[in-house]
């Protein structure tokens, strides 16, 4: 599987796709950092991007809402609160990309004016006025692949042709983002490991990604700690470094550009090797 040679312009700041990349997450929950919004959470955000960037993170994706299957939502003034200061913080201070990981428009938004320059939306800019908002701010959008809503998407997906689905899916969004305004090297497409697929869902996906990289866009993969990785080892997310690593070289492996993870020197290294073999 040949590298893209894609240089993806993030409102200023490149990220060069021909070798494959990390990105790091940046949760900024009332759970991930003590309590959200204060100072003292927000100096432990700004260490951890700090210290992603210096473990060779390209890129660092910031969100403050959480996304997990059955969690609650997050009202927009609650996640302006949460990602905005962080935001500015990092773009202040570090020089790699930020992506805002949001289904929000007021939230894109208020990020990209803050210093965002992807938007990572798991819901493909679906909701009212996220398309329009992506289009007006002109920079690159991930666009994700979820079955049904995060509160119930985990009961009892289903799909006939799992990856023909996706493609037909993922293909649709492309079509309206272009017919919006967005150019297609604007552009990224996500499977969404874990978003409305059970564990035989979860594998097939991986085993045929490659089918995913025939959009000819690039592929971000999340797959970092994620359940299907628990499943398999009978490990709780802190212990899922090593199946999160194979997964991550596996996805490289079958055309992935981009690995969304939480542990970014582990995954760097873990690509490096992957790369030097396979591009
Ligand atoms: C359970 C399920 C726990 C999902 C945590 C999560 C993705 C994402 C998330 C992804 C893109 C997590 C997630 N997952 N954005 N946001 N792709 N583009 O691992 O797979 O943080 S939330």
């Amino acid at each position: 599987m040949a590298g893209l040679d894609a240089v993806i312009d993030c409102a200023g700041k490149l990220l060069d796709l021909s070798q494959p990349k990390v990105m790091g997450i940046l949760n900024i929950t009332p759970d991930s950092f003590s309590d959200g919004g204060d100072y003292l959470s927000f100096d432990l955000a700004m260490e951890q991007a700090q210290r992603m960037v210096d473990e060779g993170a390209a890129i660092i994706d910031v969100g403050g809402e959480s996304t997990r299957p059955g969690a609650q939502s997050v009202t927009e003034a609650e996640e302006l609160r949460r990602v905005i200061p962080v935001i500015e913080g990092i773009a202040k201070n570090i020089s790699v990309p930020i992506s805002i990981d949001t289904s929000k428009p007021n939230v894109m938004k208020a990020a990209v004016a803050a210093g965002a320059g992807l938007i990572n939306d798991v819901q493909a800019l679906q909701a009212p006025g996220a398309i329009e908002a992506a289009a007006d701010l002109d920079v690159p959008v991930c666009l994700m692949h979820m079955q049904g809503k995060p509160h119930t998407m985990q009961q009892a997906p289903h799909y006939g042709d799992l990856l023909s689905e996706m493609k037909t899916f993922l293909a649709q969004r492309i079509d309206c983002c272009i017919a919006a305004g967005i150019s297609r090297d604007q552009l990224l497409v996500d499977p969404g490991f874990g978003f409305g697929k059970n564990l035989d869902h979860n594998l097939a996906l991986l085993k045929n990604l490659q089918e995913l990289a025939e959009l000819g866009l690039p592929l971000l993969i999340g797959i970092s700690r994620k359940s299907m990785i628990g499943e398999l080892l009978n490990e709780p997310a802190d212990r899922r470094l090593f199946g999160s690593l194979a997964a991550a070289v596996l996805a490289v492996d079958r055309g992935a550009s981009i690995i969304r993870t939480h542990d970014v020197k582990p995954t760097v290294d873990a690509l490096a090797v992957t790369a030097a073999v396979v591009l």
